[in-house]
């Protein structure tokens, strides 16, 4: 009998939430192990060895630990290639990864828990410091996200279906409402987000259903 796919998650996870989407477009099964980043679970032991960053997700398959969103959503689209989560042209295989990019690459990662608690209690940042500075990174890129969507036109960031960098983008949206960044300047993107929650595979794997 083939081992259970288990992902390491926490419900808050962006960078989880990416995997889930995935997995539920691709029609995987699979199981939680929940991992409780405000408990510290992330950083004991059994955990690191697993994920020697310590941080979610992981997702145990086939017999590997596969750590890093991006290269989990890659292997799952080899593993299992319907629907693909990248276009196959080259041109707009690049276009699709640069969107996705734009968030798992220079967004999210100067926002996530720990930069946050480094930057509060290293660098002395109060709370609205530390807001400011989540705020900032999240209009640059996602303006930056909007010129680029309106050029292509298309109903999903990674084109007429929902992709990588869509699995990236309502994650994201999510993150930038809870705390309270406005986006109310990015109509493309947020058309975008109605047509992705309104398909299952990301209205089933929001934080507040998982
Ligand atoms: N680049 C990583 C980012 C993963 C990441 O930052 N995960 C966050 C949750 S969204 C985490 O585990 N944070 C724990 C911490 O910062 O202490 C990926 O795409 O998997």
């Amino acid at each position: 009998m083939a081992e259970a796919i288990i992902l390491h998650d926490y419900f808050r996870s962006s960078a989880a939430w990416r995997v889930r989407i995935v997995l539920a477009l691709k029609g995987v099964d699979y199981v939680h192990a929940r991992v409780n980043l405000l408990e510290g679970a992330h950083r004991e032991s059994a955990y690191r060895a697993l994920n020697p960053q310590g941080i979610v997700p992981t997702l145990e398959i086939d017999g590997l630990a596969l750590t890093q969103s991006l290269a989990i959503i890659d292997y799952l689209d080899a593993r299992f290639p319907e629907p693909p989560m990248v276009p196959k042209d080259p041109a707009a295989r690049a276009r699709v990864l640069a969107k996705a990019l734009v968030i798992a690459a220079d967004v999210h990662p100067i926002n996530n828990l720990r930069v946050l608690r480094y930057v509060q209690d290293e660098l002395g940042a109060d709370a609205p410091a530390r807001d400011a500075w989540i705020a900032h990174w999240i209009a640059e890129g996602f303006a930056a996200l909007e010129t680029m969507a309106q050029a292509d036109g298309t109903r999903f960031l990674s084109g007429d279906a929902p992709g990588i960098a869509d699995a990236c983008l309502i994650p994201q949206l999510f993150n930038a409402r809870r705390f309270h960044v406005p986006v109310d300047e990015y109509p493309t993107l947020l058309a975008i987000e109605a047509a992705a929650m309104a398909i299952e595979a990301f209205a089933a794997t929001h934080p507040d259903r998982v």
